[in-house]
């Protein structure tokens, strides 16, 4: 049976990728992390009996900045493959704590790449580190002839995120050449689903756009409405990390959709989701959207109701502009198909958003009832 070591495991793209290898027949390891409150909400339904002796999915305690630790679970667990993903994901977060992320997000990856290597593990265990289309940093003068961002492209990070990623990449590079060690980087693209962190915005507008629908909420507000980015699924893209780990050769791979899409525009499919049509005004700051038809009877909101602002206090002190990858290599190389396009993406996680919000509008509806009947 072939064994997996999953860094960050409790996050989107580590609780997708655990069902799949779990599916594909493996014994999956994952290291979470100790915290005050229960953070397996998305591994759970994988890992329902701790006890059972069958159970092909084992949590270790652990953190990206404990090399000890880090070299004691692989040495215990001897892994055939190392997907590090976890790290500081939050962009505008890593400007509030930069020397964390830096230790997390870079160090971290040397820490296993180290560890394998001290252990003497470089010739069986595989290992893909989790890179970004941050390292991009959206320059327009990098992208290809086509105005892509491929492999060849040079990098130009603009957050601590960024900068600490572009370590973990180069060490990565430098890892499989030194020491021959097979060790790639996946450049994602950004990847969303209804498991997306609350934070990102894809997650805030569909959360947010599902209770104004249902009347639980009154208006989002939001930061830059132009910046763009490549939004693929999250279900893709780890079929993806997976693939990338089964290549001959060792090698840096690109993964995207070549499909460009404005914060504003994300906004615009997600309310449309629920059939409702916006028009923004004004601009800058100014910005602004308004209701401007309801087209299914479950979801009525007033016409003319203001339902976006611009906060500034989410702008980031450097923004990257605009994202589009060319996953031309990945699809003629790995035979990338992704299954989900922009439209299936937004359904996916308004269809998430919209049944999670009823639950909790039920549990309320439900706690009231027992009151009355107490009172
Ligand atoms: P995510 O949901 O934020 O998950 C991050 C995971 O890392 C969580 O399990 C988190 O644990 C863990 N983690 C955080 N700090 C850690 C530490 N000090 N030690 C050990 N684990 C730690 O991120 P994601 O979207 O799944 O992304 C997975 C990876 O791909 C990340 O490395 C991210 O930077 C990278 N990436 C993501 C995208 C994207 O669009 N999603 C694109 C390109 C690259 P807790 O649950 O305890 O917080
Ligand atoms: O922002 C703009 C914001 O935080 C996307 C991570 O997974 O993908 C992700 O990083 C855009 C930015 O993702 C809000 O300024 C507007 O231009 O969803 P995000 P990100 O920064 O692209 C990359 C590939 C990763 O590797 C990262 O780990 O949306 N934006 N208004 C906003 N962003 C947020 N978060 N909140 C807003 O209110």
């Amino acid at each position: 049976m072939k064994v997996a070591l999953i860094t960050g495991i409790t996050g989107q793209d580590g609780s997708y990728l655990a069902e799949l290898l779990l599916e594909k027949g493996y014994m999956v390891h994952g290291i979470k992390r100790r915290s005050s409150l229960f953070n397996t909400d998305r591994i759970d339904h994988l890992y329902q009996d701790p006890h059972d002796p069958n159970q092909r999915l084992k949590l270790h305690y652990g953190d990206l900045t404990d090399s000890m630790n880090l070299t004691r679970i692989i040495q215990e667990t001897q892994p055939d493959e190392i997907y590090n993903l976890g790290a500081m994901s939050h962009v505008k977060v890593s400007f509030d704590s930069p020397e964390y992320v830096g230790n997390v997000d870079g160090l971290g990856t040397l820490r296993i790449l180290e560890a394998v290597r001290l252990l003497g593990l470089e010739k069986k265990t595989r290992i893909y580190q989790a890179s970004t289309s941050e390292l991009y940093g959206g320059l327009p003068e990098n992208k290809n002839e086509r105005g892509f961002y491929d492999e060849t492209c040079p990098f130009y990070p603009r957050s601590p995120y960024g900068v600490a990623k572009i370590y973990g990449f180069w060490i990565t590079k430098n890892y499989r050449e030194a020491y021959d060690m097979y060790a790639c980087n996946g450049i994602l693209f950004n990847h969303e689903s209804p498991r997306r962190g609350e934070t990102f915005v894809t997650r805030k507008i569909t959360r947010a756009v599902a209770k104004i629908a249902l009347g639980l909420q009154d208006k989002i507000y939001l930061g830059n409405l132009e910046a763009q980015r490549d939004w693929g699924h999250a279900k893709d893209y780890v079929r993806m990390m997976w693939m990338i780990l089964q290549a001959e050769k060792a090698q840096d791979w690109v993964i995207a959709t070549g499909v460009t899409t404005t914060v504003r525009d994300f906004v615009r499919m997600a309310f449309l989701e629920v059939g409702i049509e916006l028009e923004f005004k004004g601009e800058g700051v100014d910005e602004k959207a308004y209701v401007t038809a309801c087209n299914n009877k479950d979801y009525q909101v007033e016409i003319g109701k203001e339902v976006l602002s611009v906060d500034p206090s989410y702008f980031r002190p450097t923004e990257v502009d605009l994202l589009l990858g060319d996953p031309t290599k990945a699809k003629e190389q790995l035979g990338w198909v992704p299954e989900y396009d922009l439209k299936g993406l937004v359904k996916d996680m308004m269809e998430g958003d919209i049944k999670l919000m009823k639950r909790d509008v039920d549990l309320l509806k439900a706690g009231h009832e027992i009151l009355k009947q107490v009172e």
